[in-house]
């Protein structure tokens, strides 16, 4: 590079990223192929428009870039172009979501998401979110004594409240969602359901996870957490009589986006055809065997793991423990010290505030992609306990 100043720090980044253990639940890495992608010239080109409907000449080939990224969508998930289709547009997950509302949700209607604090995600509708703004939450979270999803709690909440579209699937939830159960749950109150497979749609793609696609109205997803592609996202909507793909296409462009970044969406081809082979699914098991493997030698150490275990790649764990242990937030600052790279959460029912909560959350699929297996995961699990107790 010319610029040595960003080259760099580019370089710094990268010896940082081989250097630590990273347990970051959201963050993978990518392969070669996506980010030669990434860093091609497709990032000079304007697409405003969809693939035969753009404002600029000139797309031929983009236009098989679009598509190809589509079919491969589909196909990963296993879909029919006739029943699914899918928008690969958007820059990232919180639009995505955002766009989904704005097309189907009148502004000021209500939207029933999980509480923040309990493990739903911003763009759920939390009051600090643009979502929380312009609709109006109506909140859910875990039963108390599970830490899980009591569906019997939610059916209450949603006949009671009547939202326009009910959101499933999370940031800090590591157990399995009973997609089938949220579906009736919407049903039974006439909402839409919004499955926003973000952090699982690698698991689901492989084939570990339940997929959503049976049940849910729209489905939304970021690209890079355990689906292992560039930072981007998708909106998969069922084709019906409702006309939900046209009015979520319409929201995405013109509605809130300009031209779509082609060089990212020909990174997420990329990262959906390595996602679509026999590597890709046992990879995946990998990642929720390591998972569980961390969560019971920190359990075997002491720690509380939330819900008690995982079915993800995903681990909570309650560092604080009623004051016997330490907060999320200094643990993570002990972890980073020496290494371990995790992210600072709040446990369901949390008495501590977000920017210093009772726990951390923790994740297997970076350190899957390099390698790691269970034993490596043990290893891992006593590595975190003797820091956390130094
Ligand atoms: N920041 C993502 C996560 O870590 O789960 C969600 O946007």
């Amino acid at each position: 590079m010319q610029d040595k100043d960003i080259e760099k720090l580019i370089q710094s980044e990268k010896k940082r990223q081989k250097s630590v253990i990273n347990l970051i639940a959201s963050e993978n890495y990518v392969s070669k192929d996506v980010l030669t992608a990434l860093g091609s010239e497709l990032t000079n080109k304007y697409a405003e428009g969809y693939p035969g409907a753009r404002f600029y000449g000139g797309n031929t080939i983009i236009d098989d870039i679009e598509r190809m990224a589509q079919n491969r969508a589909l196909s990963l998930f296993g879909l029919s172009s006739k029943k699914w289709h899918v928008n690969v547009q958007p820059l990232s997950g919180s639009p995505a979501n955002v766009a989904v509302y704005t097309a189907l949700v009148p502004y000021g209607a209500k939207i029933m998401g999980m509480t923040l604090s309990h493990g739903g995600h911003l763009t759920h509708g939390h009051k600090v979110s643009t979502t929380g703004m312009i609709w109006t939450q109506v909140p859910y979270g875990v039963s108390s004594g599970t830490e899980k999803l009591d569906y019997e709690e939610l059916l209450q909440i949603a006949k009671k409240e009547k939202p326009a579209l009910i959101v499933a699937g999370y940031t800090a939830y590591p157990r399995k969602i009973d997609w089938k159960k949220m579906r009736m749950i919407a049903d039974a109150c006439g909402a839409l359901l919004m499955v926003d497979m973000s952090h699982i749609a690698g698991l689901i793609a492989g084939k570990s996870y339940p997929s959503p696609f049976p049940y849910a109205d729209i489905v939304t997803t970021t690209v890079h957490k355990t689906l292992r592609g560039p930072r981007s996202a998708l909106i998969f909507s069922k084709i019906d009589e409702r006309g939900l793909y046209t009015k979520i296409d319409k929201a995405i462009f013109p509605g809130m986006q300009g031209g779509p970044h082609m060089n990212q969406i020909a990174a997420v081809a990329v990262a959906l055809r390595e996602a679509n082979t026999k590597e890709f699914a046992q990879y995946t098991k990998q990642v929720i065997a390591n998972a569980q493997s961390l969560a019971k030698e920190l359990k075997n150490l002491g720690w509380r793991i939330i819900t008690g275990g995982t079915d993800s790649h995903m681990v909570l764990v309650d560092t604080w423990m009623d004051g016997t242990g330490i907060s999320g937030k200094v643990a993570s600052e002990k972890l980073e010290e020496q290494g371990i790279i995790v992210n600072m959460n709040t446990v369901p029912f949390d008495t501590r505030k977000p920017f210093d909560p009772s726990g951390i959350r923790l994740g297997s699929a970076a350190e899957t992609t390099r390698g790691k297996t269970e034993k490596d995961f043990v290893k891992i699990a006593q590595k975190i306990d003797k820091i956390l107790r130094a």
